[in-house]
């Protein structure tokens, strides 16, 4: 781990690197599927708190064939409801500080994405899918069900219903499937994956903090509101944003031909 990304020490299941002003934090668990354990999510809940300045977006990937096999199976033994309950939480806080935490996130995705992987994966902000990936909630079948957020975050992704037929019946999503759904938005093929996260994560870090900070803070809370609440925060918002020293620059230098314009990728 480089200590240019953080003030915590992170757990051997997870690795941390720096690409210039990007935060790179990949589940280094490979042997294991990178089936994510109590300590690993206390390590990313450790990472996504102790963020050095100077770090503008986060990139999280995953080591060896798969993107992450989800909870760690061998910790469910014998656990009983108020245990059960606080894991619960304990996902919820560190996803928590993934989503709304202190800048965006982009996650790039390939092979299994399954269970608390893909709760992992729905708390990002930008996800990145590789052609491999496949998308899955084994909970059903495993007698357990999802505790990391997922009856939060999947609804407004791939919509209840197809919640609800992955859960009962096994069913398995494909990368394409899930770029069709908004799932994704960006399919690569396999290999490509970390590449292009970095170069989104890169031009993201690029934006003003008040522009990363309203998309990903005030944008999810208004699209949960009622119209009248949310066109007044809205408002709100969008004077804030403008009347930030940077963005009077990047105006400026739009005006007098030096900002870049909005054309094709
Ligand atoms: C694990 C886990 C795990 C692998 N917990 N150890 N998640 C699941 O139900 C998915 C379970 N895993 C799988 O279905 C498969 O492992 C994969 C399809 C992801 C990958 O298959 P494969 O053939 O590449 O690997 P493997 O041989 O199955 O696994 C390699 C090792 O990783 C093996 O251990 P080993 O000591 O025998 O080498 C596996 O036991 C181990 N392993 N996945 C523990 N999940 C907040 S609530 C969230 C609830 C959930 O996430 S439930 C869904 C759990």
């Amino acid at each position: 781990m480089s200590s240019k990304v953080l003030s915590a020490h992170l757990p051997a299941s997870l690795a941390a690197e720096r690409h210039g002003n990007v935060a790179v934090l990949k589940l280094n668990r490979p042997q294991k599927r990178n089936a994510l354990d109590d300590e690993t999510i206390i390590g990313i809940e450790q990472f996504f708190t102790s963020l050095r300045e100077g770090v503008g977006a986060v990139l999280i990937a995953g080591e060896g064939e798969h993107f992450s096999a989800g909870l760690d199976l061998t910790e469910l033994k014998e656990r009983g409801v108020p245990e059960g309950i606080a894991h619960s939480r304990l996902w919820h806080r560190a996803f928590e500080k993934i989503q709304f935490g202190k800048v965006p996130v982009v996650a790039v995705l390939h092979g299994a994405v399954v269970g608390g992987g893909l709760e992992l994966a729905a708390a990002a902000h930008v996800r990145v899918a590789e052609r491999s990936a496949y998308y899955a909630l084994p909970e059903g079948s495993r007698g357990i069900y999802v505790g990391g957020g997922g009856s939060v975050r999947l609804p407004p992704l791939i919509g209840v219903a197809r919640m609800m037929d992955m859960m009962l019946t096994g069913r398995t999503y494909s990368a394409e499937e899930g770029q069709a759904f908004g799932l994704t938005t960006y399919l690569v093929e396999d290999g490509k994956g970390f590449a292009r996260g970095l170069e989104l994560a890169q031009r993201i870090a690029g934006n003003t903090p008040l522009t990363n900070f309203a998309v990903m803070h005030a944008l999810p809370r208004i699209a949960e509101m009622n119209a009248t609440h949310g066109f007044a925060m809205e408002a709100l918002m969008s004077a804030i944003a403008q009347a930030d020293d940077e963005a009077k620059v990047r105006l400026k230098d739009f005006l007098e031909k030096r900002g870049p314009k909005a054309t094709r990728d």
